[in-house]
């Protein structure tokens, strides 16, 4: 079954995603989600100018020998651009394979390990109180996890709180559309004394069953985020998120070392190498690597696999810059692993449904993979024709006294 084409979409239905459509000589069509958010047209480019060419006249069917000819053969190994561009493929021709055979594609990574994934919604607001009325609402909804952000007193717009054209309940967007990224402030002195009053409030309203989440977003020292887990530790938080940046994988054994609250870690991981030190000494409990940036579903079974071996669970990213279609991907290995933890799951606008119709689907605080052919995702192309690309960028980070700090 050869390769007749390989076209990128760019589409803007509310936020910027790129897709990529391979369609076979028989006319079979796979999709799968290019989506890098704030540089999406490199990895377009990638795709366009250096990928697609090679791809025609290969065989669909072997998904192995071309996610190697991709990493191994452009010499330049790992990075986001790169492993976006092949998880892109990878998972396009995971979406042609279960066509061809008629099955949804759990089946073929061996069939349902479970009956419905858990995922968890984002409450946030700018004060402790409006989060609190989120939660309610998620709960309302049949929510069993949530997420919880709220705004840092003193600062004008904190992570997580929604602010700014695309964000509204349910659809946080932090890519805001201009020629230069905003700047946001940040004090870890102010976030560690508001953190725990909103852990202690939650717990206070909704007792002591309902999963509480927290993400730092990389902001904090490990010994900072050590403070900040045994803070948290009376509220039992399942997890905090990127307590601390990941390129120095033994900042977290010096975290673990310091506190018991649960960690996950991996959004921007891109693949199994940047994860090795953290799963194997047992440094984290949740992976959150994604099909989309961690080299597509042949990937992140491998990173999953390796984690299982170690007790780690999978705790897949699922924000709106991740397409319906790397969210269909994403149920069909969640649904399938043995270490399944959580998804991630941040509703994406009707606009956008409507260019990725889809039947997977949410009820009462699970997600059901489609049983469909493939991944069970289309892209309506004249819906995505009118809605062409916008320069939007993910926003700065700076301390009170103007030094760049992570985001
Ligand atoms: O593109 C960046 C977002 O996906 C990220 O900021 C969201 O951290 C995030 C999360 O956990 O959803
Ligand atoms: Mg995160």
């Amino acid at each position: 079954m050869r390769i007749a084409a390989a076209d990128v979409v760019v589409t803007c239905p509310g936020r910027n995603f790129v897709t990529l459509k391979i369609t076979t000589e028989d006319g079979v069509t796979g999709l799968g989600d290019a989506t890098l958010n704030g540089r999406e047209l490199a990895v377009a480019s990638y795709l366009r100018d250096h990928v697609a060419p090679l791809l025609v006249g290969r065989d669909a069917h072997r998904i192995t020998d071309l996610w190697h000819y991709l990493y191994k053969g452009a010499y330049w190994r790992r990075g986001p651009v790169t492993m976006t561009a092949i998880a892109a493929v990878d998972t396009a021709l995971w979406d042609i394979k279960g066509k061809v055979a008629g099955l949804p594609v759990y089946e073929l990574l061996g069939g349902a390990a479970r009956d419905r994934v858990l995922c968890y919604g984002h409450a946030s607001g700018e004060t402790v109180e409006e989060t609190l009325e989120q939660v309610q609402a998620y709960v309302d909804e049949g929510y069993r996890a949530v997420r919880v952000q709220c705004g840092v007193p003193g600062l004008p717009a904190t992570y997580g709180v929604p602010h700014g054209e695309g964000s509204s309940f349910g659809a946080y967007e932090p890519a805001q559309v201009g020629a230069m990224p905003q700047e946001a402030t940040w004090s870890t002195t102010a976030y560690l004394d508001v953190v725990p009053r909103l852990f202690a409030a939650v717990r206070e309203r909704f007792g002591p069953h309902l999963e509480v989440l927290h993400d730092v977003h990389h902001r904090l020292t490990p010994m900072e985020a050590a403070r900040l887990g045994e803070s948290l530790r009376p509220y039992r938080p399942f997890w905090i998120e990127d307590p601390t940046p990941a390129e120095n994988q033994r900042a977290f054994e010096l975290l673990r070392a310091h506190t018991s609250v649960p960690i996950a870690v991996g959004e921007v991981l891109t693949s199994i190498w940047d994860c090795q030190d953290l799963i194997t000494n047992q440094w984290i409990d949740y992976i959150r690597t994604t099909v989309v940036h961690a080299g597509g579903i042949t990937h992140l079974k491998r990173i999953f696999d390796l984690a299982d071996l170690y007790q780690v669970r999978s705790g897949s990213h699922g924000a709106t810059d991740l397409s319906p279609v790397s969210m269909a991907a994403a149920l069909h290995v969640d649904v399938s692993i043995p270490n399944f933890g959580i998804q991630e799951y941040m509703r994406h606008t009707a606009e956008t449904d409507a260019v990725f119709p889809h039947t997977w689907r949410f009820e009462r605080g699970h997600l059901y993979p489609s049983t469909e052919p493939g991944l069970g995702v289309e892209l309506d192309e004249e819906e995505a024709a009118r809605h062409p690309y916008r320069q939007a960028y993910l926003p700065v980070n700076r301390l009170e006294d103007g030094t760049v700090h992570s985001w």
